[in-house]
């Protein structure tokens, strides 16, 4: 039996019209929408065949039913012409609000591996003494040179080494002189350490860049020793790299220290046994260090006949490549966040 055979009846035409309010209200979209106007209010839809039958009935029954019927034809047409379904929708069917719904994940940035590396130094060092210090990204030659020793023909001075802004002005090639002025502002003893941001004119490459991060330390009072250096320089490599770590000390050479020495730990991938990364060799050179010059001390205005102190420096980036097995520096510098989201 098709739909037209249940309202053939007046009182069947409260049932249907109980059925119409149920299906607008069950209306969701336009989809649906358009569902219910075909089955309705269309050309052949329910009304249009309940209409057409009427003209069988007798003249009685078309007043009552016939009558009816068209009243809730235009209640029906009325209804659904308000479109009672877009109250619940914000501008259509996409935007609709559903407070139920799990919410978009927010993404998350994360610290930056030069930053991370820094920070877990600079941890170390605080917690062994060192206040921190800041100074001028750009600097005078005094400051960046001449002040720490280097002869007025040294080759670091050369263009080919720093990014002159004038005859003067340049960028600092290392944070050395940031603790030229610290030693000029305060009295020993001094115990600073010195992060900052450092530029070399050197061509880039996997293996280096034409700026980087760099952490040096300085530590001036009386009786400093060679002794006090290796033992500050162990203790923070085992922190840093390990409690097992071993070091090895080279004798090296700096304007600025006197004796100077390099530093080597022996490798934390492969415990000394020689891989990639220490290039077979067992150990990583991993920072520069030395008593300073006294010519150095002397210069910022500090009694080097009273007064020793050593000083250290190591480059966070060379740190970071080693720490994190990473093989191009300048990784570190795309802010690829393919490559920033593993850390
Ligand atoms: C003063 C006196 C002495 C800081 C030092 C080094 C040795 C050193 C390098 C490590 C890798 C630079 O980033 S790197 O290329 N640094 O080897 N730095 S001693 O000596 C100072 C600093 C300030 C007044």
């Amino acid at each position: 039996m098709n739909d037209e055979g249940h309202y053939t009846t007046t009182q069947s035409l409260d049932q249907l019209e109980q059925e119409i309010a149920g299906a607008i209200q069950a209306i969701k979209n336009d989809d649906s929408a358009e569902a219910f106007r075909i089955k309705y209010l269309g050309k052949k839809g329910l009304f249009r065949s309940l209409l057409k039958s009427v003209k069988d009935l007798s003249l009685e029954e078309r007043k009552t039913y016939g009558g009816k019927l068209n009243a809730l034809r235009n209640s029906t047409e009325e209804r659904f012409g308000a479109k009672p379904w877009e109250e619940s929708m914000e501008g259509g069917e996409e935007e609709c609000f559903d407070p139920t719904l799990p919410a978009w994940p927010i993404p998350k940035g994360s610290i930056h591996p030069l930053t991370k590396t820094r920070n877990e130094i600079v941890d170390i060092l605080v917690g062994m003494g060192f206040e921190l210090a800041y100074g001028p990204d750009v600097e005078t030659d005094y400051y960046n040179f001449e002040a720490l020793n280097f002869p007025k023909h040294h080759p670091a001075r050369d263009m080919q080494d720093t990014f002159f802004v004038s005859a003067d002005v340049l960028l600092r090639t290392h944070t050395s002189p940031v603790q030229v002025r610290v030693m000029e502002n305060q009295k020993p003893p001094i115990r600073s350490i010195m992060p900052g941001t450092v530029y070399r004119n050197e061509e880039i490459s996997a293996r280096s860049n034409c700026q980087f991060g760099q952490i040096e330390g300085l530590y001036i009072d009386e009786n400093v020793s060679l002794a006090d250096l290796k033992g500050t320089l162990l203790s923070f490599s085992r922190q840093f790299f390990g409690e097992d770590t071993d070091i090895k000390i080279r004798p090296s050479f700096f304007p600025f220290t006197e004796p100077s020495l390099e530093v080597d730990v022996r490798c934390f991938i492969c415990k000394g046994s020689g891989c990639s990364v220490c290039k077979q060799s067992g150990w990583l050179e991993v920072l520069g260090a030395g008593m300073v010059h006294p010519n150095v001390l002397a210069s910022s205005g500090i009694d080097n006949e009273k007064y020793t102190g050593f000083a250290f420096g190591m480059g966070i980036d060379r740190i970071a490549l080693l720490r994190y097995g990473i093989n191009d520096i300048r990784l570190f510098y795309e802010n690829d966040t393919r490559f920033l989201r593993q850390f």
